[in-house]
């Protein structure tokens, strides 16, 4: 039989090393599906919503470094996949979307489900093909696998039935995909940085995802320059475990002392991040330089006087070489000092939490901390599980902390889950979801998991709330609005859909539920965790217009009688700032 367009598309994909392709089929997609049986290297994960697909393909690449594909087709199919491909675009999470299109011979005359795919994936995609004529495929192929793979984000082609299933013209599917390049600043721009670094006298480092692969360089660093370590919370897992130095995260979900040490410091080296919050960053009091691979991070968030473009790992290997040790360790200490202080002051709802009813999820977070093995990962949706997982998940070596933390989408964690036990199988993981995260996206899936007997632990936060803007909303001084709803059991739903399902609404049960659900191997656990919606979590530094607008808030409350929900807010977090 002869090869066909759509062959040649798994061929080359599968040589790039995808091993999976999530997605839902139909109309124009038939035919590259019957490819994809054909081929048989390649593993398709048939999800009941496109959006679940992409973003557990996107824990998957992110993790595994490897490009994954995800499908949808024509029209509304393809549509689903957009939120997701933002977050692998924002994620750098290799990624390649195969588009159902329309025939070929109907194109541009508004046909049925016509979608012009290039101005649609306009702002998600860092490159859009439509495949009309089968001499295209080669180099059409080519050009989104290796953008994808070395630019770390998002393409698409868009694939009209008609051309897939046409006869490939005879090509190759030889390619290779180059190692990353290795990048470092100039020697004069080291050289400035060096003179910065002995001109300070005390120096901070704030580190993001840049350090993945040049965490313990970074560490070194720190040692040597006697500097305290902040982090973003992309930046968390690599350079929290094992550093002495680390100070914690500034921002919205802060803690520790990374606001006072990047703060205070002469100097401030800010390391493979783009921590989008401008106003938790120093201003012109501190010197500060930035180094990432990205030129387009450069200076964005703020201003720097000084900004190199390089690899983190490289280029710190390169200052390594050079740089000449500090030894007055006082600020170092201070900003350590702050640090211990704000982790007793955390530790108060872990400690306390056995005799809180409801649950506080500080406890329960530390609690699921403490049980996970060492190579746990963990995910969290975009909501208050974000701030539990960010304050109460320790990390380790071997543990990854993941979600949408650069485009933040809802509903990110049980698909992000689902990717990654696919893609590790064994390891524990878990996702920490929302109640209108999980309702939003995860619990028509769950029958995904179910069906393939995937062992995700779903731990929901049943706040019966979306408890984040409600606080977002009292941050702003207005009155909560829109915010609340009503939940099922959904132990009990998850039971009548063939997963495991654990309730738990005493303080005294969670680490028995907890432990049972982290033990539980034969498929998908949805724990449903009665928690405190009126938890509330101040950043370690809380704005001036924080303060005031949870004042202002309150104010209103009262006033429009809402009086009770101003006591429980206030009764239930005294102690914790
Ligand atoms: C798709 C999407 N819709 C809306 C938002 C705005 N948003 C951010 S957090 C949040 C609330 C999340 O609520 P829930 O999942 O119940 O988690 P909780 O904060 O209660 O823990 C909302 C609506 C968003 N980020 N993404």
């Amino acid at each position: 039989m002869s090869r066909k367009v759509a062959d040649l598309l798994w061929q080359m994909l599968a040589s790039a090393g995808v091993k999976r392709c999530y997605g839902i089929v139909g109309d124009a997609l038939n035919p590259v599906i019957d490819a994809l049986r054909r081929n048989g290297t390649i593993e398709f994960i048939h999800v009941r919503h496109e959006e679940y697909g992409v973003l557990a393909a996107v824990a998957e690449a992110y993790l595994t470094g490897n490009p994954v594909v995800v499908c949808g087709t024509a029209g509304p199919g393809v549509v689903h996949l957009f939120n997701g491909l933002m977050d692998a675009r924002k994620e750098s999470a290799p990624i390649i979307a195969i588009a159902g299109d329309v025939e070929s011979s109907v194109i541009d005359t508004s046909s049925l489900e016509e979608l012009n795919p290039y101005k649609f994936f306009e702002t998600a995609s860092l490159y859009t093909a439509r495949l009309v004529n089968p001499e295209q495929a080669r180099a059409v192929i080519n050009t989104a696998i290796l953008t994808a793979v070395l630019e770390k984000g998002p393409t698409v082609i868009s694939i009209p039935g008609d051309v897939a299933s046409a006869d490939a013209a005879v090509q190759s599917t030889e390619f290779t995909i180059a190692a990353r390049p290795v990048l470092r600043p100039s020697d004069a721009d080291l050289n400035k940085l060096m003179r910065m670094i002995d001109e300070a006298k005390t120096v901070a480092i704030f580190g993001g995802e840049g350090c993945r692969d040049g965490r313990d360089e970074v560490v070194e660093l720190a040692r040597r320059l006697k500097a305290p370590v902040g982090y973003s919370f992309r930046g968390k897992q690599w350079l929290e475990h094992d550093n002495p130095n680390a100070v914690g995260m500034t921002g919205l979900l802060g803690y520790g002392g990374a606001y006072s040490a990047i703060h205070e410091a002469d100097l401030l080296l800010l390391l493979g991040t783009d921590f989008p919050f401008s106003e938790f960053l120093p201003g012109a009091s501190v010197k500060k330089v930035q180094i990432d691979k990205n030129p387009k991070h450069i200076g964005r968030r703020t201003a720097v006087d000084l900004g190199l473009v390089g690899d983190i790992k490289t280029t710190v290997t390169a200052l390594l070489h050079a740089v000449s040790e500090k030894t007055d360790e006082r600020f170092l200490k201070k900003q350590l000092g702050h640090t211990n202080s704000f982790h007793n002051l955390l530790q108060h709802y872990v400690e306390k939490g056995p005799g809180i009813k409801p649950i506080r999820p500080e406890f329960l977070a530390a609690t699921l901390s403490e049980l996970a093995s060492d190579d746990a990962m963990f995910f969290a949706d975009t909501g208050t599980a974000c701030i539990w997982l960010a304050r109460h998940i320790n990390g380790g070596r071997d543990r990854r902390l993941f979600g949408s933390f650069s485009w933040a989408s809802m509903a990110n964690a049980a698909p992000n889950a689902f990717g990654a036990q696919l893609a590790y199988p064994g390891r524990q993981s878990i996702a920490l979801c929302g109640d209108g995260g999980f309702t939003m996206l995860g619990m028509g899936d769950l029958l995904t998991q179910v069906e393939r007997k995937t062992p995700v632990v779903q731990i929901i936060l049943n706040n019966e709330s979306l408890d984040f803007v409600n606080i977002e909303q009292q941050e702003a001084g207005i009155v909560p609005f829109g915010v609340g709803f009503k939940n099922p059991n959904f132990a009990k739903v998850a039971e009548a859909m063939g997963a495991k399902g654990i309730r738990i609404e005493e303080p005294g049960d969670v680490r028995e539920g907890l432990a049972e659900a982290l033990a539980y191997k034969n498929g998908p656990v949805v724990v449903d965790a009665v928690v405190d919606p009126f938890a509330l979590a101040m950043p370690s530094h809380a704005p001036f217009h924080t303060v005031k607008g949870f004042t202002l808030s309150f104010a209103k409350q009262v006033l429009s009688g809402r009086m009770d929900s101003v006591i429980a807010t206030i009764e239930r977090n005294v102690g914790l700032v």
